[in-house]
């Protein structure tokens, strides 16, 4: 009897020290903000600022920790911005950037969100977050007035990613300048740990002039009613993930993509060139689909997409509408350094990178076009223009123009008239890592294109001869001798 009763009260103890812990833990750890807790309601009294990131940035994650009522304070500022080099574009933001600054929040939270419009803004914003149950997703109770501000409040029942956006009239402008971004709620007990977590998203811009028109660029109504993008691009311009903004990342790190597209009007068919998404949160939901190749991003939703990085290469990111990628910006980077895997990936290319579509040309023979015999330098030329429409065309663009941040010019390019031994080499080896084109810094990739010396001596003498190039005339000879050095 006695024996029993002392083992009752024993497990009383474990059990009370137990509950202890948990509330201590649960109290104090993961994040070290959740610091008051009202113990006659059981409520987290915890008042926590949210931590806002800029893209591609994400909060870190708010775990397993309690409810409590976050504090969101965000300003809207209207700012001139590039959309690509030389392009001016007067955004309409949510805190500074396009998307908007990243909210992360949980299941349970009251949000009290608190919308300031700068004074020096010209009009005025309000927010529908689509995480909101409630009228107009807190559009009705947030609109503001320049140098004004507005505070309301929700709770968050859904877990999810979800797309926030201005809705004032005309609602398609706003969000066309840029005013949307992702609030993530997530589920009770957090969600798994990854190496690396970044935010993309995707939006569709209307300019008076055409791509690449420099100056100051006005929104174009017309233009944005009948859905023809001049601009698709992620975070908010041309570049914003290439180059020395590339996203980053090891072989062997799971990497997880909070993906979400703005619009105003186009859909995303978002693809990773030379990745399987092991795992995609469909539509930002609850919701997985494992083992996709390219998932359909709808223009207010959003995805989680996670995946982990084997080989080391550059990985393109892409709107697979691939025109949209190629010829108005909807291509980012992840750079990935490590060790090479050549189980997994093995090829002709360096550093394992995957081609791009814009290079599928060269890898296949062009078994039913003729050999075009040339022999005379006008020849050459005249040829030269074909193989470079086939060949290059894609990526360096009609005219030699190149595409800002990515591709190089070939057009009165000083690095390609200073030497034409180092020209061919490129064009035999293909290129990667830094190099300066007329004052820029590029940093991307060109596969190895398998040509002849023949259609090598063309091409480049096509060039040489056009696009005020210094008229250098390479023959196969050349090509050759260089060839078999390598
Ligand atoms: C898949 C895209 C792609 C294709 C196709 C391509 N290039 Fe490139 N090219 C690049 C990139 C990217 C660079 C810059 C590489 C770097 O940053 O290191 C480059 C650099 C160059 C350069 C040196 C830089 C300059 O501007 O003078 C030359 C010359 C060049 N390419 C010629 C060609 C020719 C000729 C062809 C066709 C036979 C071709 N490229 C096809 C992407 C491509
Ligand atoms: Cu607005």
């Amino acid at each position: 009897m006695k024996c029993y009763e002392l083992k009752k009260s024993f497990i009383y103890l474990i059990v009370f020290i137990n509950t202890l812990l948990i509330f201590t833990n649960s109290i104090f750890s993961t994040t070290g903000k959740y610091n008051s807790y009202d113990w006659k309601t059981k409520k987290s009294t915890g008042e926590i600022k949210a931590i806002l990131t800029r893209p591609p940035y994400v909060p870190p994650s708010v775990g397993n920790s309690l409810a409590a009522k976050l504090i969101v304070d965000m300003e809207v500022i209207e700012l001139e911005g590039e959309l690509t080099e030389g392009v001016r574009y007067i955004y309409w933001t949510f805190g500074g950037t396009v998307p908007g600054s990243f909210i992360r929040t949980r299941v349970g939270d009251e949000v009290e969100f608190h919308l300031k419009n700068h004074p020096e803004n010209k009009l005025p914003h309000n927010i529908d977050l689509h995480a909101v149950t409630g009228p107009g997703g807190g559009a009705t109770s947030s609109f503001v007035a320049p140098g004004h501000k507005t505070v309301f409040s929700f709770k968050t029942l859904n877990p999810g990613l979800y797309v926030y956006h201005c809705a004032t009239a005309p609602v398609g402008m706003h969000i066309a300048n840029g005013m949307y971004g992702l609030i993530f709620v997530e589920p009770i007990g957090g969600i798994p740990k990854v190496d690396r977590e970044y935010y993309v998203m995707q939006g569709d811009f209307y300019t008076k002039g055409e791509y690449g028109q420099q100056g100051l660029q006005p929104f174009d109504m017309k233009k944005a009613v009948n859905e023809m993008a001049d601009y698709v691009v992620f975070n908010g311009k041309v570049g914003a993930l290439t180059g020395d903004n590339a996203l980053t990342a090891n072989v062997g790190e799971t990497i997880r993509l909070f993906v979400g597209n703005g619009g105003p009007n186009l859909v995303s068919s978002f693809h990773v060139i030379g990745e399987i998404f092991d795992r995609v949160n469909i539509e930002g939901g609850t919701a997985i689909n494992e083992n996709v190749q390219t998932t359909l991003i709808p223009a207010g939703g959003a995805a989680i997409i996670e995946f982990k990085v084997e080989v080391p290469g550059t990985f393109i990111l892409v709107d697979h509408s691939i025109f949209r990628a190629f010829n108005k910006g909807a291509l980012g980077m992840l750079k990935v350094k490590g060790n090479e895997n050549k189980a997994i990936y093995s090829g002709k290319l360096q550093e394992g990178i995957y081609l791009p579509e814009g290079s599928t040309i060269q890898v296949m023979p062009d078994e039913n076009i003729p050999p075009e015999v040339a022999s005379t330098k006008s020849e050459r030329i005249l040829t030269g223009k074909h193989i470079y429409n086939r060949t290059c065309l894609a990526c360096h663009q009609l005219n030699g123009s190149g595409m800002s941040n990515v591709f190089p010019p070939l057009a009165n390019s000083d690095y390609l008239n200073k030497d034409v031994a180092r020209a061919i080499e490129i064009i035999l080896k293909g290129k990667s890592g830094e190099i300066t084109v007329n004052g820029k810094k590029y940093s991307s990739v060109m596969p190895s294109q398998l040509l002849s010396d023949e259609d090598i001596a063309n091409v480049l003498t096509y060039i040489y001869n056009s696009w005020d190039n210094n008229k250098t005339y390479v023959t196969p000879k050349m090509v050759k001798r260089i060839r078999e050095k390598l």
